[in-house]
């Protein structure tokens, strides 16, 4: 039994294999700063609307993308009639489009929710209920009133971070989610989990809603990083950390300092790292620093192969050239890159396609723990291209948001194609094409790293050996 129960349902063939950090941070700061531990996570596929039922909640709370936020809002209509609970819902889909609460819905939760969450249980403790009178005063959320939809002021971010505690990952059952993953690195098994060292990004890619959500960006001291670090290897046996942040590396000074911090505690050197980066950003010094900490792969999100279609995609401040040099310098360094392109940019041709796809070759030649990924342009909300995508009226207000799985194969619908330079069917052959190109050399990467001391492992842990069979037939 539980008064709270957060939600992170997993929809149909959409990855999770990742932690849903965002609600152990919120129950860590009803932790600390309210005292109230009455929490249960549920991180699930399976019979989701049955675990929310088990906890008998007074309330339940979401956490929504706009993929998988079609399965939300049945289950919110399932919560609010079955169970009467008060439902709340946050995260990206509902921070970035506030007016399209739903009805099974009391309360949407705009932006980063740990104060905005601590107001609103107290508010409950004290009345025994979240009602309008009360709910004026709570900044960051949108309710009904009188059957309108009410907005209260912003929620001013919290500030320094590091008043933020870690999320509390017992209470996410960190512990089924550390088996060896491969994508963590270079197709390296390692026990590997995740963590975020600082929220937002300066930069305005057309296609991202960062900026929407985080405004200025914010980060964790270096002690702090460093303190969670040593929790997850000496706490959990952890080997390789993907650090989530959406820019981690906006500050070389930090990073540094990072690595001593590491250092003192003795787990500098026990840890890998994989990270996100800005390929306008990849100094020489940079990457010192990176390699130094323990960086041993990144992702970037080159985009695309061709300059103009680079420049809609990521606002002007990178080029190809720089996007080339990145992944060269970061090569150098034996630092394997995981690069991210899209194809589909409202007046992209058939020949910008093909630059992409030259790009993509020339990538995987020049190192063997290079990989390159493809998806298909999508207007998400509260990006510049959904205003896009409106003004053109590609998409009415409020789409059928299965249609936004962003599923490899699900991605490619004509209902949110933004490209008017190439017919429909004719993109979908040269996406497909794409995707090949960038699939053909995995499998060689993957038995370029083959050992026998992968084999010995394996054959160890017959878990690892199915993950690594599994890889093998999908890279096949
Ligand atoms: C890690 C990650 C993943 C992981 C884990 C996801 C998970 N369950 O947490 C995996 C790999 C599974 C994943 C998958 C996908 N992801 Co993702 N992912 C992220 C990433 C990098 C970090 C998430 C995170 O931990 N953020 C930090 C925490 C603190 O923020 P938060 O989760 O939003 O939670 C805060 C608030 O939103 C709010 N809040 C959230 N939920 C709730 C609930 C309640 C009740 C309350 C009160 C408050 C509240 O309070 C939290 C604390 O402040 C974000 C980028 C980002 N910066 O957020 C992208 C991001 C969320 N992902 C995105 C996308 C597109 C996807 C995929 C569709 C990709 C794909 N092609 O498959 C899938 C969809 C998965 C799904 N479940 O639907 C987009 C979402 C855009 C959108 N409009 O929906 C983002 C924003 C990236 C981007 N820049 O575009 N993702
Ligand atoms: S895609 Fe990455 S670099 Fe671009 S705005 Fe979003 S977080 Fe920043």
């Amino acid at each position: 039994m539980a008064t709270l129960v957060l939600v992170n349902h997993w929809s149909e063939g959409i990855g999770n294999n990742k932690l849903p950090l965002g609600l152990g941070y919120l129950t860590a700061y009803l932790k600390k700063y309210l005292d109230f531990d009455d929490v249960t996570i549920v991180n699930t596929g399976d019979h989701t609307f049955e675990k929310i039922a088990r906890e008998k909640p007074a309330i339940v709370g979401f956490t929504a993308y706009t993929a998988g936020y079609y399965d939300v809002v049945q289950l919110l209509e399932r919560v609010k009639k079955e169970l009467s609970a008060i439902t709340l819902v946050g995260g990206p889909h509902i921070t970035c489009l506030p007016h399209q609460l739903s009805r099974w819905a009391d309360i949407g939760v705009i932006g980063e929710g740990e104060a905005t969450l601590l107001e609103l249980i107290q508010c409950y403790q004290e009345t025994g209920q979240l009602a309008p009178p009360n709910l004026q005063k709570i900044n960051g959320i949108v309710y009904r009133e009188n059957g309108q939809l009410v907005q209260t002021a912003p929620r001013q971010p919290i500030l320094p971070l590091d008043q933020i505690p870690p999320p509390d990952r017992e209470k996410l059952q960190i512990r089924d989610f550390l088996e060896p993953s491969q994508i963590l690195m270079n197709n390296e098994y390692l026990r590997g989990a995740t963590m975020l060292s600082s929220r937002g990004c300066p930069f305005k890619c057309i296609y991202c809603h960062v900026q929407a959500k985080w405004g200025r960006p914010r980060l964790h001291s270096a002690q702090r990083v460093a303190s969670e670090v040593e929790l997850l290897v000496k706490n959990y046996g952890v080997q390789g950390i993907y650090i989530e942040d959406d820019l981690f590396v906006s500050s070389i000074k930090r990073i540094a300092a990072i690595t001593q911090e590491l250092k003192q505690r003795n787990v500098w050197g026990s840890v890998r790292f994989f990270l996100d980066l800005r390929a306008n950003l990849v100094t020489d010094e940079l990457v010192r620093a990176l390699k130094e900490m323990g960086v041993v792969k990144v992702a970037l999100g080159l985009e695309s192969g061709s300059e103009p279609i680079l420049k809609y995609l990521k606002g002007g401040d990178v080029t190809v050239a720089q996007n080339r040099q990145a992944v060269r310098r970061l090569n150098q360094y034996d630092i394997g890159c995981h690069c991210c392109f899209m194809i589909g940019a409202p007046a992209e041709t058939r020949a910008d396609i093909q630059k992409t796809q030259t790009l993509i070759r020339e990538i995987l030649d020049g190192h063997p723990q290079n990989f390159c990924q493809v998806t298909v342009v999508t207007p998400l909300p509260g990006t510049g291209l959904w205003d896009y995508a409106r003004s053109r009226g590609f998409l009415p207000e409020a789409p059928d948001w299965r249609q936004f799985s962003l599923s490899p194969t699900l991605s490619y619908r004509r209902d949110f194609y933004v490209n008017e330079e190439i017919p429909f069917d004719e993109f979908l052959k040269l996406a497909e094409e794409t995707v090949r190109i960038a699939n053909s050399r995995r499998l060689k990467s993957i038995l370029g790293r083959f050992s026998w001391r992968y084999l010995r492992r394996a054959l160890q842990d017959p878990k690892l050996a199915w993950h690594i069979f599994s890889d093998y037939l999908w890279h096949r």
